[in-house]
């Protein structure tokens, strides 16, 4: 239950609602607006004052319990992908509790979300989400255990664009691509573009990323800290069609850029310490 009352929320500028019977806390402060869900603790969207929503959701998303929400920043933990069953871990399909809300003396906006009360395998963890002139996530795992815990995870950003054609990512080379992937074409001078599914892990030295989104004429930037894996996805065509929570043409709208510690760059954690995995988003 929420330790906060109405009032107290609302003097914060955070006003709990729901979305499609999923409850969200939609924020608003003088740099931003932005609508969070304590269910995956999922931010939905992030819009800079004067601009369009930095973030995609999916017209057809699901918003059920046990489903996990299209679009958005789906925090995918303590597992990467099919590294576990389900698919990307539990935290997205798992109700966080949001344990602190706070405004910072800049007048930016905290929440805090913990999923301290359902240990998995000894870990905990726990989301803050700073709401400012940039967005920032830190998603903090602590190994509760007597045991190691080897640990994979993404901050599963997906970004809104104008024409998925006339984006390019910039601050990837090819040699940042495994061995088996290094032959993956539409990397040009430090340029990726889109051209074809997309699914890259990629392990870049280079910690900013930016999407060039010529179609909009906006450039965002996506940093990371504690993050030895970056995935870049767009699912194109065919994965489309076959994904009955995302619709045919969305592919064209939309990309994910994330800040992630997977495959080769998962992360070990010995008794009683921590990781914390960041990503800050901004518009440049
Ligand atoms: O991060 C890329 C990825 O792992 C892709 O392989 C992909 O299919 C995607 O995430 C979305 O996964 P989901 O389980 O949300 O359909």
């Amino acid at each position: 239950m929420n330790k906060y009352t109405l009032p107290a929320l609302e003097k914060m500028g955070i006003r709990p609602g729901a979305r499609h019977g999923l409850p969200v806390y939609h924020i608003e402060n003088p740099y931003a607006e932005a609508e969070i869900s304590p269910y995956g603790a999922h931010v939905l969207s992030y819009t800079p004052k004067g601009e369009k929503d930095l973030l995609w959701l999916s017209e057809k998303s699901w918003f059920e319990e046990g489903k996990p929400i299209r679009g958005g920043i789906p925090v995918c933990w303590p597992w990467f992908s099919d590294a576990g069953t389900p698919k990307h871990g539990i935290a997205r399909i798992a109700m966080w509790e949001m344990e602190t809300a706070r405004v910072e003396a800049d007048m930016s906006t905290t929440l805090i979300f913990s999923l301290d009360r359902q240990a998995f395998c000894g870990l905990t963890a726990r989301l803050l989400v700073n709401v400012g002139p940039a967005l920032s996530l830190a998603l903090r795992t602590k190994n509760h255990s007597t045991s190691s815990r080897t640990l994979s995870e993404a901050l599963h950003t997906y970004f809104a664009v104008k024409d998925i054609t006339k984006v390019s990512i910039l601050g990837l080379e090819q040699d940042d691509l495994p061995e088996s992937e290094k032959l993956f074409p539409n990397f040009r001078k430090g340029r990726l573009t889109f051209r074809q599914e997309t699914d890259l892990v990629c392990y870049p030295d280079e910690k900013t990323l930016v999407i060039d989104d010529q179609g909009a004429g906006r450039k965002i930037r996506v940093e990371r800290a504690g993050s030895a894996t970056a995935v870049v996805w767009n699912p194109w065509i065919a994965k489309s069609k076959a994904m009955p929570d995302f619709g045919d043409d969305e592919y064209k709208t939309m990309v994910c850029v994330e800040a992630a510690n997977a495959r080769d760059g998962v992360v070990g954690i010995i008794p009683g310490s921590a990781h914390t995995l960041r990503t800050r988003i901004s518009l440049i």
